[in-house]
């Protein structure tokens, strides 16, 4: 299936008289504080966010998995689902594989399928927390840090494999996320499984092409309860520093103990130079992997000023961030669920913009922090969505994407096309 240029115009039609008297009414008060406003929409018009391969199929618990149907079967078909997103949106222009679920059969022929739905290839990812069958060596203790050279050796081997395959996809980064580490105390030796592990990513980031980069996730704890070699943004921003100028962290935001400053984090990292890649969800208690800003759009914002700060300041050194969805969908429809991520993220980064930066350094020297909150809670507080919808408008996608998914009965066409007992590869 696919959503075309004139189901948009029309159903924007509908819409349209009541966009342009909210906007009208936002423009004009953003603009009697001297705010560029065609400078900003430019900017949100240009932010794309990823789409993971595997956020397109319905996730699951440990416990249990309920899909939905006219789940994509293949990796075309994922990267007809992405297209679809694209269209309503035009904000994910992208997509980001999997190996070894979403091997290209015939690389050329996926290139040019993804280009024919406006889409390249993000950041790809390995996997070395699963075994795949005809495997020689087992990840059960680990990947990377394994005790055993041999076991290292395939996972090592693995990860060349998957930058092979970007290299023909035409992606220009690996992720790699391990979930090597122990689940009691003694297990493991801490000290040996992170020199293990910094010696293999080094044999990895050997054969990283000049033009990628490497980024390196970290989480606290699962599948493993007790440690994880990559804890925290320390331990990654250590990797990333001994391996050299290609290596950065990767910031997946449910990968952190409750309250975590993870603003804090980001500003550290840019300071640094060495944030290379953002993972949005939301969470209440861990990894949970729920909507970006379903919970939590305070913290997303907090977030997201950090990160324009980054981008915007003149004496920052750091590359612009590959930016993702990393979300599971267990009750929601996938895409609908990815449609509100997107506006999500659109919302928080539109707000972070309003944010009048000189006024608030003002406050932050006189140590005004009642102003600096006011400040602060002012762009927050301001409803930006007609300047996301225009900005999504001028781009030529939909005000409403999830009124217009729905409308499209897109769902109900993918049940037809696919039917209705359908499994995401890897899923
Ligand atoms: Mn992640």
């Amino acid at each position: 299936m696919r959503i075309d240029d004139q189901f948009i115009q029309s159903h924007n039609d509908k819409t349209l008289p009541a966009h342009r008297e909210s906007f009208a009414h936002l423009k004009q008060r953003l603009e009697s504080k001297n705010v560029e406003v065609a400078t900003l929409i430019e900017k949100i018009k240009k932010f794309q966010i990823a789409i993971p391969s595997w956020a397109l199929g319905t996730g699951g618990t440990r416990f249990g998995r309920f899909p939905g149907g006219g789940e994509p079967r293949s990796l075309e078909e994922k990267i007809e689902d992405v297209g679809l997103l694209h269209a309503l949106n035009k904000a994910s222009g992208a997509i980001s594989l999997h190996i070894p679920w979403d091997i290209p059969a015939d690389a050329d022929a996926i290139k040019a399928h993804a280009a024919s739905h406006g889409l390249l290839f993000d950041a790809m990812n390995s996997n070395t927390f699963q075994n795949q069958p005809g495997q020689s060596h087992s990840y059960k203790f680990g990947s990377l840090c394994h005790t055993d050279k041999a076991v290292r050796d395939q996972a090592i081997a693995h990860n060349k494999e998957v930058i092979h395959y970007g290299k023909q996809l035409g992606s220009n980064s690996l992720t790699v996320w391990l979930a090597d580490g122990s689940s009691f105390p003694g297990q493991m030796n801490f000290r040996k499984a992170l020199q293990r592990t910094l010696m293999s990513l080094q044999e990895i980031y050997a054969d990283l092409p000049d033009d990628w980069k490497m980024f390196v996730e970290y989480k606290p704890y699962e599948p493993y309860f007790y440690h994880t070699v990559i804890q925290d943004w320390g331990t990654s921003h250590l990797l990333a520093r001994e391996l050299g100028d290609k290596a950065f962290t990767l910031v997946d935001l449910g990968h952190h103990l409750p309250n975590t400053n993870i603003e804090q984090i980001v500003s550290t990292l840019m300071w640094q130079g060495k944030l290379g890649g953002f993972h949005f969800n939301d969470s209440k208690f861990g990894d949970d992997d729920l909507t970006v800003g379903a919970l939590k759009p305070y913290q997303l914002f907090l977030i997201f000023n950090e990160l324009v700060e980054g981008m915007e300041n003149e004496e920052g050194n750091n590359p612009a961030p590959a930016w993702m969805i990393d979300a599971s969908h267990n009750l929601k429809d996938p895409l609908e669920d990815l449609l509100q991520s997107v506006e999500a993220i659109q919302l928080a980064y539109a707000q972070a913009l309003l944010i009048d930066r000189d006024a608030l350094e003002q406050a932050r020297e006189k140590n005004d922090a009642g102003l600096a909150q006011e400040i602060m809670q002012d762009a927050y507080r301001t409803d930006v969505r007609p300047m996301v919808a225009e900005a999504r408008r001028q781009a030529g996608a939909s005000l409403l994407p999830v009124q217009a998914y729905r409308d499209a009965q897109v769902r109900k066409n993918l049940i037809k096309e696919r039917g209705s007992k359908t499994l995401s590869t890897g899923l």
